[in-house]
């Protein structure tokens, strides 16, 4: 197989031997580190998510993929675009109450870190009190909560209204991100009810460009 295909193939098929050979040889060929992440890799991982909702692929194989997308994305960090040391800013970033996905939320840590913010990730299956009380204690600019399951969107939703219930909603512009949200829905249906800021970011270049209008 060509090359890219062998790489999509490793995170379809879960396979690491020889993932970071294949890598290096990717970045050899004058790739971006990035360019790898977003147009090779992830492109497997919507093929495993295809598979898997059609019922084509077994839990266990997805979570051997996403562990290769994992080593893979670890690997390639190094040689990820470095525009700033931090000092832009503060944000929070967690997965939602009861959500296990983290993939796309470590995407999002790695993009903002390397381009001035500083994070502070707390995790996956995050309550909005833990959420509230990083912001708090780590005196972050801004929250940022993913979640890929349905029902994470209504967590979302009763997150921002815990938010407006105790009186924060305005002290912390909120990102939302994460494969089953929808423009729509954040920017109609939850910013409506929300007194504060709430952003929705597609992907993580979305969330750094969101966190650059919300610091200026
Ligand atoms: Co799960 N899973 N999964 N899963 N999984 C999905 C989400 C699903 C769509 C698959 C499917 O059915 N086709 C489906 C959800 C269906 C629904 O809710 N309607 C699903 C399901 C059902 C489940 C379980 C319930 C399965 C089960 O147990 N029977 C279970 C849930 C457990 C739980 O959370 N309580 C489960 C478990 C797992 C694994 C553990 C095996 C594994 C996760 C491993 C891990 O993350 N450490 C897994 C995986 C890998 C997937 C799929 C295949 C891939 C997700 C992924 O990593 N994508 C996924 C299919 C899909 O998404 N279509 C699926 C790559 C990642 C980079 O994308 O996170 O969307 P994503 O991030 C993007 C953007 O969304 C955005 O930036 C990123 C790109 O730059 N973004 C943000 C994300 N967060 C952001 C935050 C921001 C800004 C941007 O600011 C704050």
């Amino acid at each position: 197989l060509p090359l890219e295909e062998r790489l999509k193939r490793r995170i379809i098929d879960g396979e690491r031997n020889g993932l970071e050979a294949d890598l290096d040889a990717a970045l050899a060929t004058g790739l971006a580190a990035m360019a790898v992440i977003n147009d090779i890799l992830l492109d497997g991982m919507k093929v495993v998510g295809e598979l898997f909702g059609a019922g084509q692929m077994q839990l266990p194989f997805v979570l051997q993929s996403a562990e290769v997308m994992k080593s893979a994305v670890a690997y390639l960090e190094p040689h990820l675009e470095k525009a700033d040391d931090g000092g832009k800013g503060r944000i929070v970033l967690a997965t939602v109450k009861g959500d296990v996905h983290d993939i796309g939320k470590n995407l999002v840590d790695i993009i903002l870190s390397n381009n001035g913010y500083e994070v502070v990730n707390i995790g996956i299956k995050q309550p909005i009190n833990a959420i509230l009380d990083a912001a708090e204690q780590n005196r972050a600019d801004a929250i940022g909560m993913s979640g890929l399951l349905v029902k994470s969107t209504v967590i979302m939703k009763e997150n921002l209204v815990e938010m407006a219930t105790r009186g924060v909603a305005e002290r912390w512009p909120v990102l939302l991100g994460g494969a089953a949200l929808t423009r729509a829905y954040v920017e109609d249906d939850l910013r409506s009810m929300f007194p504060g800021q709430v952003h929705y970011a597609r992907d993580a270049f979305e969330g750094l460009s969101l966190m650059d209008r919300v610091m200026a």
